[in-house]
């Protein structure tokens, strides 16, 4: 079994689909070790998509972020990070395939709904970025 670290966007939190998108990774296999709804800072989103600083839609993305409530988590699975990239789907909505968590709830390209970990380097690292070390000990 592996963690991995999705973040359910606030897109979808507005827009009241965080409930069924969490019911959608239960029913996918995943196990929730950690949950929590917080609100990020401009600092805070662009530290964490700091690989993204020099692309075009950057300031738009932390924009994004920030414009509301976030449900950062811990998913555990065999393989967690690849399985959860599967169950999410493209980044774009419209190019994710059918029954993938983006396809049935993504609004756009920057709009789409929940984030996911692409290593599991990356995850260690998102997972610390949200979970303090006492929540980590107890994943
Ligand atoms: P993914 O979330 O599928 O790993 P990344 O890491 O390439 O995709 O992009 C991070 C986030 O940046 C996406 N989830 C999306 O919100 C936003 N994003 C990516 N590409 C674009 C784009 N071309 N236009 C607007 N937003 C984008």
């Amino acid at each position: 079994m592996s963690n991995t670290l999705a973040i359910i966007k606030p897109d979808a939190v507005q827009s009241g689909k965080a409930g069924k998108i969490l019911s959608h990774l239960e029913a996918s296999g995943f196990t929730v070790k950690a949950l929590q709804m917080t609100r990020i800072s401009a600092v805070q989103a662009g530290a964490f998509y700091a690989v993204h600083r020099e692309r075009p839609f950057f300031d738009s993305l932390v924009s994004f972020m920030t414009s509301g409530v976030v449900i950062p988590m811990v998913l555990e699975a065999e393989d967690a990070v690849a399985k959860l990239r599967g169950v999410i789907g493209a980044t774009d909505p419209a190019e994710a395939d059918q029954g993938t968590v983006r396809q049935l709830f993504a609004e756009s390209k920057e709009r789409n709904a929940i984030h996911a970990s692409d290593s599991d380097d990356n995850a260690a690292a998102e997972i610390a970025f949200f979970f303090s070390e006492h929540q980590r000990l107890g994943l």
